[in-house]
């Protein structure tokens, strides 16, 4: 298998002037017909070969300026079509090629969703459409005209504008659009069918109206507003946040229902998951509403970072995700609560991307080889990527971050770039050396800081000691400490901040401590009393913290900390302690569980704190949070116990004040998916949980499951149900599924609770989910929610002890495959826990995968996981 390293990048010999492609769509089969205009760039040698890109396509015709190629002067073979001495000028190629997109399953190219035709392209589905340098770097306007039967095909869209339509006879019609931005082959696409759609406008500061359609299968119209509503939001946003204004006059977005992503930045054609568009209060959950939101204004930031400016090749990809994360984090900070998405972000940081860095997987966010780019789209480059852009605004304060950020899109609007040239703009832009700094990106594994304290009393001084260490990732044996940006405080004895009036040792700046070496110790004078310290506050750095802490520092800073987010970390380190010790034969005493309940109370009866924060704050930590606090020889097992009786000992003797607090949280109000309800749902599912998991009432969710006006309570009184597997959950998954039978994303919710039963039934019920016959194999949104949660939600069936789940899964992506190696590879990703397990499960885990391997023609997809993960 060939591998792609980034040392090789060199520019094309040749560039795309202009595309012109014409697609002919018929039931059957799609004619694509399309004419580069291409000239070699100087310095290019007359008689160098023009190699184009391609992939399962048939040649049916070629021509140079109108003039049909001989054999002789090209070679097509199945991933390229070379032009072996193309003109030393600039000149028109014309191929032609024929696709069959209901055959695509791959679901990259054109292809056919629910009789929509639709496109993805990223990151090299282009060279299935047709023939071309499919490479980021290499930018050119289009013009796209469609040809399709009116009767099937009514709606005929692409990127950019629209610039013509009309009868083309025989039941055809044609409609042209012309994208004036160039753009690189990943941002085509083109959507063809009968949809609906729902629309509306907005209007720039400049004063430009914009027309906006969301296109759905008809009758689903009615469930686009709250998608629209986002995207007008977001618009606003990055006007009023980043000066960045739409360009265009016009902006689509379609839902599709087969889908390898969650959404696409089309230039002017968002392509989306309809997951992520559709939303009533019946169905869709306060998650999906809050999904939904997000990859919206995702998708748009991605009009500036990641189309106006995009990257040089695909190791840069870290450049347009983690920037574009980064900005729909802040989105969703600044719409709603700022602490809550921080912990949000945070949790899904630490369950997705902390496992990955961790792990045989492990990858630095801009990666220096590759064998399937397809791979690359992981937590790392996007949430990693999205926390080091968050290290940069917090070490260039707000003001700096923004003159940078400007700087970006004045100097690189219009390029295909890199890492290297986004951080040189932050240098440019504040004179801040930042050479230090870039090596978060090239630098795999999270670092572990551990922190020391002392306190004289008799010269009150206090004195803090902060190393850093990364373990080796594969392929980096040896690491370079970084430059960490710690915001701290110190913690009086009643709870506020202590000020000092020296600091030696470190460089400090306000309530940022630098931590840029190994180790820096400092020395605070003037402290009065010892102080408790408050470290890494707002997450400051991606980064596992040893804090040294005693579990009654913790509960200290949970009940005083002014940093809500070290509040509820400090929650969530106590439990995850407690859990972990238990289940390695040191059990709590008596008093470390009274002390953390107490904790709790106190938590749950501040009118201070929000709804939404308390519901984050009584969570207790997961059995896969807790096994990669271990670290090594996880039992998920005795985790799993510990953490249940642990919730006995905090719900059990509180069952009557939860219940109170339960039932005094009950909305009267019609639903509506804003912060303020769903946060008191959040809250009240919160409780719920700890009264099904911890007193023993299932039949609390069961009520509540009955009597639940919207899915979001609907919902989580069955998936508790089904995660703790009460009494009443095999009756309420029946009825749920009944109950909604018919709707493919409210199915999506039934596969997801089925997949977390953690009854020794659960596989074989899974097998015969699969097997039926009218289960949709070839739809990623049905295979993801089974199989993608019951690997990566911590299913004590996945790493049953008898290797049973670890087959089921082996099998099953085997399967999957031969459809979707895409979906397969990501859903094989679930295996990277396996170094962590203890040694009867990693090779129960591990000869699931030999069996696997041995498989003839596995994809490069899975191939390249399975290698990573078994090496
Ligand atoms: N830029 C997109 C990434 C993507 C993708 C989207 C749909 C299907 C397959 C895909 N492969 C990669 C989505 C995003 O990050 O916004
Ligand atoms: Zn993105």
């Amino acid at each position: 298998e060939q591998t792609i390293y980034l040392k090789d990048y060199a520019p094309t010999p040749y560039r795309i002037v202009s595309v012109e492609l014409d697609f002919r769509i018929l039931e059957d089969s799609t004619r694509v017909r399309a004419q580069l205009t291409i000239e070699p760039r100087e310095g290019t040698a007359p008689g160098t070969a023009l190699v184009l890109d391609g992939d399962d396509l048939k040649l049916d015709g070629i021509a140079i300026d109108g003039a049909p190629l001989m054999l002789s002067a090209y070679l097509a073979d199945a991933t390229s079509l070379t032009l072996i001495e193309p003109p030393h000028r600039r000149f028109v190629l014309d191929t032609e090629v024929t696709l069959d997109p209901a055959a695509n399953t791959k679901l990259m190219g054109l292809y056919r969703s629910s009789g929509t035709w639709c496109t993805q392209c990223e990151p090299e589905g282009f060279r299935r459409i047709t023939y071309y340098l499919d490479r980021p770097d290499v930018l050119a306007p289009f013009t796209v005209r469609m040809t399709a039967p009116l009767a099937i095909a009514p709606v005929l869209l692409a990127n950019g504008n629209p610039i013509d339509r009309g009868d083309a006879g025989d039941g055809m019609h044609y409609a042209v659009w012309h994208d004036p931005f160039p753009k690189p082959a990943y941002l085509f696409a083109l959507v063809a069918g009968d949809l609906g759609s729902t629309t509306d406008s907005f209007t720039t500061t400049s004063g430009r109206k914009i027309d906006l359609a969301i296109y759905c299968t008809h009758g689903k119209e009615g469930e686009c507003h709250h998608a629209m509503d986002s995207l007008k939001r977001s618009m606003a946003w990055d006007e009023r946040r980043f000066g960045r204004e739409y360009d265009l006059d016009i902006f689509n977005i379609v839902a599709v229902s087969d889908f390898n992503f969650g959404a696409m930045e089309n230039k002017g054609l968002n392509i989306f998951n309809d997951k992520l568009v559709f939303a009533q209060p019946e169905t869709a959950t306060d998650a999906n509403y809050h999904s939904i939101e997000r990859v919206i204004a995702h998708e748009y930031f991605h009009n500036w970072t990641g189309n106006r400016i995009t990257c040089r090749d695909w190791f840069q990809l870290c450049l347009k995700e983690g920037l574009t994360v980064y900005r729909d984090q802040e989105f969703s900070s600044d719409e709603h609560s700022r602490p809550v998405q921080r912990i949000h972000d945070v949790q899904n940081l630490r369950t997705n991307q902390f496992p990955e860095d961790g792990g045989p997987l492990a990858h630095p966010p801009r990666p220096d080889h590759y064998r399937e780019i397809n791979n690359f789209y992981t937590t790392t480059v996007y949430e990693k990527g999205a926390e080091i852009v968050r290290m940069l605004a917090t070490l260039l304060g707000e003001a700096d971050f923004r003159k940078g950020m400007d700087l970006y899109f004045e100097r690189h609007d219009g390029e295909a770039t890199t890492i290297e040239a986004f951080v040189k703009v932050f240098e440019d832009a504040t004179g801040t050396d930042l050479g230090q700094f870039i090596t978060w990106y090239l630098q795999a594994g999270t670092p572990q800081v551990t922190a020391s304290d002392r306190y004289d009393a008799d010269s009150q001084t206090y004195t803090l000691t902060l190393t850093q260490k990364v373990d080796p990732t594969p392929g980096q044996p040896d690491k370079q400490p970084l430059l960490i940006p710690v915001r701290f405080g110190l913690l009086g004895p009643n709870g506020s901040e202590t000020s000092w009036t020296a600091i030696s040792g470190a460089t400090v700046r306000d309530d940022l401590i630098l931590l840029d070496r190994d180790s820096v110790t400092l020395t605070f004078s003037g402290i009065a009393n010892r102080p408790v310290p408050s470290l890494f506050r707002g997450f400051s750095a991606p980064v596992k913290l040893a804090s040294g802490l005693s579990q009654d520092d913790l509960l200290f800073l949970a009940r005083h900390d002014s940093d809500p987010f070290n509040r509820w970390d400090a929650l969530q380190t106590v439990s995850t302690h407690l859990i972990a010790e238990a289940s390695a034969g040191r059990r709590w005493s008596a008093g470390d569980t009274d002390a953390l309940r107490s904790a709790v109370v106190d938590t749950l009866e501040n009118s201070d704190l929000d709804p939404a924060f308390k519901a984050q704050a009584i969570a207790i930590p997961g059995v896969s949070a807790i096994g990669r606090h271990i670290g090594k020889d996880v039992d998920p097992d005795a985790i799993a116990k510990a953490r249940l009786d642990l919730l006995s000992e905090l719900a059990g003797p509180i069952a009557e004040k939860l219940a109170a607090l339960y039932t005094a949280l009950a909305i009267a109000e019609p639903y509506s998916p804003d912060a303020a309800q769903a946060g008191r749902r959040a809250l009240r599912n919160g409780l719920m949980h700890l009264l099904v998991a911890g007193a023993g009432r299932g039949d609390v969710a069961a009520a509540q499951y009955e009597s639940a006006t919207n899915m979001t309570d609907r919902y989580a009184a069955m998936a508790i149900s089904a995660h703790y597997w009460t009494e009443q959950a095999p009756a309420l998954l029946g009825d749920f599924r009944t109950r909604f039978a018919g709707d493919p994303l409210v199915f999506d919710k039934w596969l997801m609770a089925s997949a977390q039963a953690p009854d020794d039934g659960a596989i074989e019920r899974m097998r015969a989910i699969l097997a039926a016959p009218d289960f949709p194999r070839t739809n990623p949104n049905r295979l993801r929610s089974l199989l993608g949660s019951f690997v990566m939600s911590g299913s004590p069936q996945f790493t049953r002890a008898d290797g049973a789940g670890f087959r089921f899964v082996a099998e099953a992506v085997a399967e999957i495959d031969k459809v979707n190696p895409q979906v397969a590879s990501r859903i094989l990703t679930g295996f990277r826990i396996l170094p962590m397990l203890e040694a009867g499960r990693r090779e129960a885990g591990r000869s699931a995968l030999e069996a696997l391997k041995s498989q003839h023609s596995l994809s490069r997809n899975v191939g390249e996981i399975l290698d990573r993960i078994l090496a």
